[in-house]
């Protein structure tokens, strides 16, 4: 059985996903903990300074970004490698450089008192009030400028190796057949989304380079000012769409598991190919939706902004999910924990973009978007969205490569997960619905029992992950190491 259900790849590249799914794992989780202990002092049952509690917001924020994008590259790598030939060295590179980054950042936030939030918004790194100094800001801004480096490295390579393979972007973008000059499907959906990422993510990634480093420049030399109003619409080109991408790269594990699981393929066909041109773009130009109170932008981008938020992530998510539904319906699929994670991925992204789109309306978004309704909005997206895609793919492995078999107690892990965040999303929401400040660490009175539920479900989220994490650490030594297996025996891989 579970030898359909493998992927024929180089062992060593199965291996290799390992040790950056590990370093993931430790952060959400380690970030876990910090959201609790915000949570316990919005709702004053512990009581972190105000100081502290921005540290911890900045950490959290930064540190559950950047493992969310560390265990969804590994994902599109890991079966990106069967359509093209990567270089494992470049994915080692990418891997050390990040963790430099994040040593930086450690030490920005810890040595240096850095907490100008992951969004380290101009002019906040400078002028601190006194809080942080140069250096704190300099290591920050300097920690991010190496992970967008590494993480740049390693979607070059990603673009390489397809154009290499396949001749340019618009081919694998199906465009051939969207024209119809060729017939038939596009390219393998992996081979699809990862075009995509490569696209929205190389773009924003220079956007974030240029406004970090004009940041950088601004900090040791005042009289260099940026207009505050372009480096907002940088800085936001790069959170928005790299933290967005996300889902596009982690939805990877979809097209390539659930068809395994039923045995049936899951083709690219016209709808598909539309749905990721269209979100290609509509990704690159949803962000003006954290400039809705921005009153100096241009109206007509402010509206542009909302109409494109609303279809943005759309296209692809409808035929993601109906791809999903179509492939199981009476597929007689035999449901195992990973799979079921998969599957309710899709369902936490959809649940997670209604929230969304109720706050890129500008009317709304004028009363809610500083409430704790935005990180409602996007803790679901991430918490049962990408995350749970990650957790999918990481059981998947321990199952298929680490020879775990599912016990009553992963099934308990996987509906514990869910209500957790669920509860834990709700409580957010709630508190917006209630018109608590999002980022504030002092709570009125009135606020503070939502905050106490809100951490009671985030404990409860933080000791499921803890004991999900517990059974991928027992059975990911083995990962690569089965080879008995003639399908095993890759062809796709160099270096
Ligand atoms: C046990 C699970 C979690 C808990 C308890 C938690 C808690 C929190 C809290 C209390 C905040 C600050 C809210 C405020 O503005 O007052 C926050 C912000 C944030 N969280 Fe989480 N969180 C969890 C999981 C996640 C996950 C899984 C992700 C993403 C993968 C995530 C990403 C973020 C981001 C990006 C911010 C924004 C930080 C900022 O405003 O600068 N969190 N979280
Ligand atoms: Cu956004």
């Amino acid at each position: 059985m579970t030898n359909t259900l493998r992927v024929a790849i180089n062992p060593n590249t199965k291996k290799s996903v390992v040790f950056p799914l590990i370093i993931s794992g430790a952060v959400l989780l380690l970030m876990m903990i910090a959201g609790v202990l915000m949570l316990l002092s919005q709702g004053n049952l512990i009581k972190l300074d105000t100081i502290m509690f921005y540290k911890v917001m900045t950490l959290h924020g930064t540190g559950m970004i950047g493992a969310s994008i560390l265990a969804v590259s590994a994902i599109m790598w890991y079966f990106l490698s069967q359509y093209v030939p990567l270089k494992r060295s470049v994915f080692h590179l990418y891997i050390i450089l990040f963790l430099i980054g994040v040593t930086m950042i450690l030490i920005a936030i810890f040595g240096y008192d850095f907490a100008g939030s992951w969004t380290f918004l101009y002019p906040l790194p400078a002028i601190s009030g006194g809080v942080w100094g140069k250096t704190g800001a300099a290591l920050y801004l300097g920690g991010m400028l190496v992970i967008g480096t590494s993480f740049l490295i390693f979607l070059l390579e990603t673009a390489r190796a397809i154009i290499k393979k396949y001749g340019s972007f618009s081919t694998t973008l199906g465009w051939p057949q969207l024209l119809g000059k060729k017939e038939g499907f596009g390219p393998p959906p992996t081979v699809v989304a990862a075009t995509m990422v490569c696209i929205v993510d190389i773009t924003a990634l220079i956007a974030g380079a240029s406004i970090l480093l004009m940041s950088l420049i601004n900090l040791y030399t005042p009289s260099f000012t940026i207009d505050p109003l372009l480096a907002k619409n940088l800085t936001f080109a790069f959170g928005h769409v790299l933290a967005n991408s996300t889902i596009y790269m982690g939805v990877i594990a979809v097209y390539e598991l659930l068809p395994r699981y039923t045995g049936r393929a899951w083709k690219s066909n016209k709808i598909f190919l539309i749905a990721w041109n269209l979100s290609t773009i509509l990704t690159l130009s949803a962000y003006p939706h954290h400039l809705l109170m921005d009153y100096a932008m241009p109206k007509w981008v402010l509206i542009l902004g909302q109409v494109l938020s609303y279809i943005n992530g759309i296209p692809v998510l409808v035929v993601t999910a109906f791809g999903a539904l179509m492939i199981i319906y009476r597929s007689g699929i035999k449901w195992d924990v990973a799979s079921t994670f998969l599957y309710l991925s899709i369902f936490g992204w959809v649940i997670g973009v209604i929230p969304a789109i109720v706050d890129a309306t500008i009317v709304i978004n004028e009363v809610m978007h500083n409430t704790k309704w935005v990180p409602g909005h996007f803790h679901m997206y991430m918490g049962m969205g990408v995350c749970a895609m990650i957790l999918g793919f990481m059981y998947y492995l321990t199952r298929v490569e680490g020879g775990r078999t599912d016990s009553k107690f992963d099934q308990f892990i996987f509906w514990m997960y869910f209500l957790a965040f669920l509860g834990l999303t709700y409580s957010f929401l709630f508190s917006g619905k209630t018109s608590a400040p999002r980022r504030w660490a002092e709570h009125l009175p009135e606020w503070t029992p939502v905050d106490i539920v809100a951490a009671f479900f985030g404990f409860f989220a933080m000791v499921i992950f803890l004991l999900f994490f517990f059974r991928f650490i027992n059975y990911s030594s083995k990962i690569g190491k089965n080879i008995s297996n003639t399908e095993d025996i890759g062809t796709s891989t160099h270096g």
